[in-house]
């Protein structure tokens, strides 16, 4: 497939007899004369779940929307697709209404090729590099030689938001659901390093991960992040090998993946088998350059910043989600519940304000405290709207540091750390 395309659906546009073959490879040539029929039209149906009443009219090249979305998305359930080579999916506000996010509403956010192995069954991670004892761990031996515990941690992509960039950045087009607070089970990253030990002069972890590159090049990492030895040595990053209680999902790292809340989503590398040690800053694939890097300081809308003026991001900023009820609703009742959650790296959050009146006059909500470090922090409220018509509804977070919500985008080249408030608009019958 070419690399280039976005989907699948644009990969038709462009080139439809290529796509063609990939999608209904099993399909000879010589069967497809203008229409689905005998071995293609049955797995084209089984794919599908359902028989086809109209295949006779349904054209050559036409790949079913519902056979598009499922075939990269196994196991997902209502994430809108972005990208599907690599997959990229995010999850539609109203459906992170849970306190923890489900296994199949959590987002995906891939650089390179899912790995075709990811048995737990002999799986290996590595610990080298600046360490005294180097050592490579099977995931039975990381459950027995180390405390394993549970913790509700958030994991948000650091282009989240990147949509509403103006002018736009290029990169996945994330709206707001590159975000998720699960249940990650595993052993803490400091336990395992510390066993290693950790040599003087070590600055930064570097991680690998068992995904293949785009093109194919063996010798190529899609990514390969790290973060602060200070960092690292926290109590709340994760080797996480179970999520919400039931093994990760293919599409979420299987069988081994860090988890380092409150930093951009990549440095929490999925199908996890390398941990090495540095003195300096790691130098891996998407460390360089300006991949997940913002301006050292505010930089107008579009204006040209140097490559040596970009930082790394560590820890992600306050922001906050509604969850109920979903942008576009129209509502009968003019009570409504409403929800969310917020959150801010390496911090929590003192409050959570709500406008339904476009920000002239605000409402303090109900907020829980985190579950634990690294965990959101749910709110709710409940509203009465005065009339019929429309409202919008926008919340604004505010963190133990005082940091509040934007009303407007900090803009960087990139399209990174969009934490403007959340606004969601609804109508009242
Ligand atoms: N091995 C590997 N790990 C990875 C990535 C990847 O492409 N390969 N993507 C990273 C990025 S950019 C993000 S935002 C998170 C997303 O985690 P998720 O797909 O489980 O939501 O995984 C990170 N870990
Ligand atoms: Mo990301």
């Amino acid at each position: 497939m070419p690399s280039d395309h976005q989907n699948l659906f644009a990969f038709f546009e462009q080139d439809p007899e290529a796509a063609d073959k990939v999608v209904f490879g099993r399909v000879s040539h010589a069967d497809r004369r203008g229409f689905l029929r005998g071995a293609g039209l049955a797995t084209m149906g089984a794919m599908l779940g359902a028989a086809i009443p109209f295949h006779r009219t349904m054209p050559a090249g036409l790949v079913p929307v519902a056979f598009a979305r499922d075939e990269v998305l196994v196991g997902k359930d209502g994430l809108i697709l972005l990208n599907d080579r690599p997959v990229n999916a995010e999850t539609p506000p109203h459906l992170l209404n849970d306190a923890i996010t489900p296994n199949d509403r959590f987002f995906v956010r891939n650089n390179g090729v899912v790995p075709e192995n990811t048995s737990a069954d002999g799986w290996q991670l590595t610990i080298d590099g600046m360490v005294d004892n180097p050592m490579t761990l099977t995931i039975p031996e990381l459950r027995d030689q180390f405390e394993v515990v549970t913790l509700a941690l958030v994991i948000e992509c650091g282009g989240n938001g990147r949509a509403f960039f103006d002018p736009p950045a290029s990169g996945n087009q994330w709206t707001y659901g590159a975000i998720g607070c699960a249940e990650f089970t595993g052993v803490r990253l400091r336990d395992v390093l510390q066993k290693a030990g950790i040599k003087d002069g070590v600055i930064y972890t570097a991680h690998e991960g068992a995904d293949g590159h785009l093109s194919g090049d063996p010798d190529k990492k899609p990514i390969s992040r790290g973060i602060t030895i200070e960092k690292a040595l926290t109590d709340n990053v994760l080797i996480a090998f179970a999520m919400n209680g039931t093994n990760l999902p293919v599409l979420n790292g299987a069988p081994l993946r860090l988890v380092v809340p409150g930093w951009p989503g990549s440095c929490s590398q999925k199908w996890l088998t390398r941990i090495w040690l540095r003195d300096v800053v790691h130098d891996g694939a998407k460390m360089t350059g300006t991949s997940y890097r913002v301006p050292n300081r505010p930089v107008a809308p579009g204006e040209e910043v140097a490559d040596e003026d970009f930082e790394i991001i560590e820890r992600m900023p306050v922001k906050s989600l509604i969850t109920n009820p979903a942008t576009g609703a129209d509502l009968t009742d003019r009570r409504v519940p409403l929800r969310g959650h917020a959150y801010s790296g390496d911090r929590s959050i003192r409050n959570v304000d709500i406008s339904i009146d476009f920000g002239a006059t605000w409402m303090s909500a109900e907020l829980d405290p985190p579950v634990n470090a690294g965990a959101w922090q749910n709110w709710r409220l409940e509203v009465t709207f005065p009339k019929a018509g429309y409202y919008e509804v926008w919340s604004r977070a505010t963190d133990s540091a005082g940091e509040m919500q934007p009303f407007a985008i900090a803009w960087n080249p990139k399209g990174y750390l969009n934490n403007t408030m959340h606004r969601v608009g609804v109508r009242i019958a």
